[in-house]
């Protein structure tokens, strides 16, 4: 009798436990599958540190983790794929497009926008508004473009674009607004800051592309140039804007979102790890600090991440969610 009335209690027991771990499949330990999770890097430093951030995050719960060069727009349909599973740093200027191609063919799974506002164009220093009065009114450069001009653009002015793959429609805009101005691209990122380097300590004329948060804004005085406001239709309806019949007469957004996108099947393999990204979250001073222990400090991107992670660490906390670990 009493030996029954023991070994029934435990059954109860055994059965409340089990049934206690049916019901919240979701707090199951992390690493749910050892597969490792691909994460994307690119050519911008914010993103490369930003991404050594997740990678320890995610380690630190257990997971296997890969970090991944991928093109900038090509990563999309890689991730739509599930041949990359996630991206910490989906920019409106400069993504938008394959970005939401994949979430709305259901591949990809939009994980959230940061706090983050972003802002991704056509910049200068400060001391160039003596030689392009009316700057920054995009209308100025009408006027100044000379002065802009390299040996290889003359009479044009010069723009120097970023790496091609951030691929923005910078000629489409240019006969648009019928601008005198070329586009030259630059390589890679640190070509536009020596360039820009160079040329503030000369106080030569440049304009450049440039984003924020980004380090450069605490180093360099200066101002984006101000087109016409983006509109969804700018890019798709040619009587849009101020000229009727041209698409691209317009700015990029001024006050765009950042985002994280993932495999969409990330949600279902790797739960916790889909959570975690949900959670991170971004600001501008986050992003900007993160950037410039790799472009001021000239950190290597991993130890930035460990130090970016140590001067964040209650933050950074709140993301690992709860009993997953
Ligand atoms: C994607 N980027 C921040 C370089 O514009």
């Amino acid at each position: 009798m009493r030996v029954d009335k023991i070994s029934r209690g435990i059954a109860v027991a055994a059965c409340a436990s089990m049934a206690l771990y049916l019901a919240t499949p979701s707090q199951a330990a992390a690493p749910e599958s050892e597969d490792p999770i691909l994460l994307v890097l690119n050519n911008w430093t914010s993103q490369v540190v930003l991404a050594n951030v997740t990678a320890k995050l995610l380690r630190d719960m257990g997971y296997t983790v890969e970090l991944k060069p991928s093109d900038t727009q090509l990563q999309y349909t890689a991730m739509g794929n599930g041949d990359l599973h996630a991206q910490v740093e989906v920019w409106e200027g400069t993504m938008k497009k394959p970005f939401e191609a994949q979430v709305n063919a259901g591949k990809m799974i939009d994980a959230g926008a940061h706090s983050a506002k972003t802002r991704e164009d056509w910049w200068y220093p400060i001391y160039v508004e003596e030689v392009c009065p009316g700057l920054p009114n995009w209308e100025a450069l009408k006027d100044c473009a000379e002065a802009l001009g390299t040996p290889e653009t003359l009479p044009k002015g010069r723009y120097l674009a970023g790496p091609v793959d951030w691929e923005k429609p910078d000629q489409e805009r240019v006969d648009a607004l019928d601008l005198p101005i070329e586009i030259v691209n630059a390589g890679q990122a640190s070509t536009l800051w020596a360039e820009l380097a160079s040329a503030s300590k000369h106080k030569e004329p440049i304009i450049l592309f440039n984003w924020t948060p980004n380090w450069v804004e605490a180093k360099f005085e200066g101002k984006f140039i101000d087109f016409p406001d983006n509109d969804e239709r700018c890019e798709t309806d040619a009587s849009w804007g101020i000229n009727p019949n041209a698409t691209h007469d317009c700015g990029n957004p001024k006050a765009g979102w950042l985002k994280k996108g993932v495999w969409a099947g990330m949600k279902d393999k790797w739960p916790c790890a889909f959570q975690l990204i949900q959670n991170m979250d971004f600001d501008n001073a986050m992003i900007a600090n993160a950037a410039a222990l790799v472009d001021v400090e000239e950190m290597e991107p991993e130890a930035a991440a460990s130090k970016w992670l140590s001067d964040n660490q209650d933050v950074a906390n709140g993301w690992v969610p709860a009993g997953c670990s």
